[in-house]
């Protein structure tokens, strides 16, 4: 591991584009679960997948937005953790970086990330479920603290103050389109870089799944910290086995301790 990061630090410290892609697994450390840990307590017996779509949604909307009021209490109540703030290290080591993330929570705007590019969208942008997308507020549609979700998990969703659509949550499900600008932005950044550092995600979720890739197959270094193997080892340069909130601090310091030595 210590080759790897030697070298990892190596070509992050001398990259002038940097992008970097960030998963479910960046937030484990701030105790978010991720996508496909085994769901907790209430949500033991769902399939976080299932819950994940619009079909849900309308099937038991009581349930899909309790989930949902749940996850946003659970960030709102986490930190972001020391990975988190190493990319928020690079982009301001790194000018000319993007950070793209496929996580709907604020963490990485938290530790200082500038615009972060949301794919699957934000815990913190409900909309209703009308053509027109009325975007909804948190204060319009709770008191103060984050839904929390009676003892059976459900919570009734609010009705959009402008038209009386019920309010879902600002995330993109299985099924339907990221939004198209963000995706454009992404696979333009990630086409466009001599770096792609992915973190925290099983590559298994497309399109997002593909950008490393299309790093890969412009020329870029792809560098993957990841405790586990993952589909996305095969376009890597460099795998770093290990956490972010380890691997990630460990990486910024070498890249520019590394640089500042000459
Ligand atoms: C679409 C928001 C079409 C909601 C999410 C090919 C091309 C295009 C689409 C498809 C395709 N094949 C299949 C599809 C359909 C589908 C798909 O990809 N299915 C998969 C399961 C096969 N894709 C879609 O439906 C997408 N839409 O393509 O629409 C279309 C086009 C036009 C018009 C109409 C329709 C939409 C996908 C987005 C779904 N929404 N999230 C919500 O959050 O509730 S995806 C969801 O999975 C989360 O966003 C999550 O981020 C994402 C990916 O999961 P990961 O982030 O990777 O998290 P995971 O838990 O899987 O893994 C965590 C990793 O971290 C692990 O590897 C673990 O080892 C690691 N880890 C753990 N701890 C740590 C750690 N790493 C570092 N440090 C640690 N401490």
């Amino acid at each position: 591991m210590a080759e790897a990061l030697r070298r990892a630090a190596q070509l992050l410290g001398s990259a002038r584009r940097v992008v970097v892609l960030t998963g479910a697994g960046i937030s484990a450390e701030s105790g978010v679960p991720t996508f496909r840990d085994d769901l907790t307590g209430l949500w033991a017996r769902f399939d976080a997948q299932q819950l994940a779509t619009a079909e849900a949604f309308h099937a038991d909307p009581d349930l899909v937005w309790g989930w949902y009021e749940w996850r946003r209490a659970r960030v709102s109540r986490a930190e972001p953790n020391p990975g988190h703030r190493a990319i928020a290290a690079i982009q301001t080591r790194v000018p000319d970086s993007t950070v793209i993330t496929q996580n709907v929570d604020d963490l990485h705007e938290r530790a200082g990330t500038r615009a972060p590019i949301h794919l699957h969208g934000s815990l913190f942008a409900p909309r209703c479920i009308a053509a027109a997308g009325h975007p909804a507020t948190f204060e319009d549609i709770s008191e103060s603290e984050p839904g929390q979700p009676d003892e059976g998990g459900r919570v009734a969703p609010p009705q959009c103050t402008s038209c009386s659509a019920l309010v879902r949550p600002g995330v993109v499900w299985f099924g339907e389109a990221l939004p198209q600008a963000a995706l454009t932005a992404a696979v333009e950044a990630a086409a466009d870089c001599d770096v792609l550092l992915t973190v925290g995600t099983s590559g298994v979720v497309y399109p997002a799944a593909e950008i490393p890739g299309i790093a890969a197959r412009s020329g870029a270094a792809v560098i993957q910290v990841n405790p586990q193997p993952t589909p996305l080892d095969r376009v890597c340069a460099i795998n770093l086995r290990g956490t972010a909130a380890q691997v990630l601090p460990a990486l910024v310091a070498a890249a520019w301790e590394e640089t500042d030595e000459g």
